[in-house]
């Protein structure tokens, strides 16, 4: 009733850290069309369009969470941040099933180039305008000139564009993560192996796999990655990718702006690739009980045949396909392979972008928050957490900045606990 959705709207959280979002909601219709508009913004990326990304983005958060389907703009009274602009908007979608300036976007020859371009592995809205402005109409004008750049992930996300646009499946994900756990158990007995981002949240498919890796003793997590990575190698798994040392530093916390200028979010050992996912992984086996057969324990790489490989991520199977041409890169001894396709033989697996993160216990429940998300609740934790609590929220921890001190935490809860917040389970962080 009015009442109540008025009763609703005068209780409504300010910050969407504080509010329940699950991936089914009631405003699909208008936050997709919001979600243009913020797109269209992020793309612009001006300051002042910034601002505007945020405007529209807080606004679909607020769709996301009502507990009532909007039929008319006077519901949303009293909700603040639904400005004016949106509310036409989403009158427009209301009253004539679409708005004409969501259209217009999705009509404009710019706004369909920067979607595509964005689209490729390793490009932002600046290299993607770049890329605009150079003349270029599509990914064959990109790929013609050979990845001018010399970026690896523009030119292997170009190579592999089509698989990497092909959204990943959970069960894949699972397959994957199951594999890693394996491997990593048998590097680091007790490892603690999370698949995190969108499919910890419920989603269904995603356009990566983000996996948080962590021990439950500080600092027995250091060295797994080379020999992780070279076990998925000797599986077959890898194609391409660059590892990221730790670069946290407990005595400078203001270090956010160094990682921005890199397209990195955080401070830990990273690996950022390609694997090759069997097509297996998707069109698992039914058994006679109809269970997906993901699971299938294989005896794991020895430690021998990981020093041999420890400091390659390629495999050598890729050579089949790919011609291998010595190419020096920036300040690196590195000798990479180019994604030439030299035959265009049917192959048995898929390229996957893969994101693995090394985590020590001490800041794994803040990189657990911070890696599974969303994008917005993140955003939305950290302005909360500055603003409120004059604390500052990274994936590495919650610090007092007068004190210097982390807030350790020992759980998911507990990082809720020093934050204020109430608990919210990962499905319910979908804001
Ligand atoms: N993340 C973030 N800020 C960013 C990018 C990522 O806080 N600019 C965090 C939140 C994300 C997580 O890292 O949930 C993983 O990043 P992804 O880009 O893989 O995001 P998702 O997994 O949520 O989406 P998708 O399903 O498309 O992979
Ligand atoms: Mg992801």
């Amino acid at each position: 009733s009015p009442a109540e959705e008025n009763e609703c709207n005068r209780n409504f959280p300010e910050w969407a850290c504080q509010r329940k979002a699950k991936l089914e909601h009631l405003n699909k219709k208008l936050t997709s069309a919001v979600e243009v508009l913020q797109e269209f913004a992020e793309l612009r990326d001006s300051n002042q369009d910034y601002s505007r990304a945020l405007a529209f983005r807080r606004a679909s958060s607020v769709l996301k969470s009502l507990p009532f389907q909007v039929q008319n703009v006077e519901q949303l009274k009293g909700l603040k941040d639904i400005g004016e602009h949106v509310k036409t908007v989403i009158s427009d979608v209301l009253d004539h099933g679409s708005s004409s300036e969501v259209e217009e976007i999705l009509k404009s020859e710019w706004f369909k180039k920067m979607k595509l371009f964005t689209s490729v592995f390793g490009i932002g809205p600046s290299t993607a305008k770049a890329w605009i402005e150079r003349g270029w109409e599509n990914l064959d004008d990109a790929q013609k000139d050979g990845c001018p750049s010399g970026d690896w992930r523009i030119a292997w996300g170009l190579a592999f564009f089509e698989d990497l646009n092909v959204p990943v499946g959970r069960i894949e994900a699972i397959a994957f993560s199951q594999i890693v756990q394996e491997e990593a158990e048998c590097i680091l007995p007790g490892v603690i192996t999370t698949l995190v981002g969108g499919f910890r949240r419920g989603k269904s498919q995603g356009h990566d796999v983000d996996i948080l890796l962590s021990h439950p003793t500080d600092g027995a997590e250091m060295g797994l990655l080379p020999k992780l990575i070279a076990a998925l190698g000797k599986r077959g798994l890898v194609l391409i990718g660059h590892k990221e040392k730790n670069s946290f530093r407990s005595d400078i916390l203001y270090q956010d702006f160094k990682l921005s200028a890199r397209g990195q979010l955080d401070h830990f050992e990273k690996w950022l690739g390609i694997c090759k996912f069997p097509k297996s992984f998707s069109t698992p086996k039914i058994s006679k009980k109809s269970k997906p057969e993901i699971n299938q324990p294989t005896p794991c790489t020895t430690d021998t045949d990981l020093k041999a490989t420890a400091d390659s991520s390629l495999d050598e199977s890729m050579n089949e396909l790919y011609e291998p041409k010595a190419k020096k890169t920036k300040g690196s001894e590195a000798i990479e392979l180019e994604p030439n396709r030299i035959s265009a033989a049917p192959r048995d697996w898929l390229a996957r972008r893969v994101d693995l993160i090394i985590a020590p216990k001490s800041q794994y429940y803040y990189a657990l928050v911070g890696w599974t998300g969303s994008k917005h609740f993140n955003r939305d934790a950290r302005l909360y957490a500055q603003k409120k609590l004059g604390l500052k929220l990274t994936s590495h921890g919650l610090f007092n900045l007068e004190k210097r001190e982390p807030l350790t935490a020992q759980s998911e809860e507990e990082v809720f606990s020093h934050l204020k917040l109430p608990y919210i389970d990962p499905a319910d962080r979908n804001c």
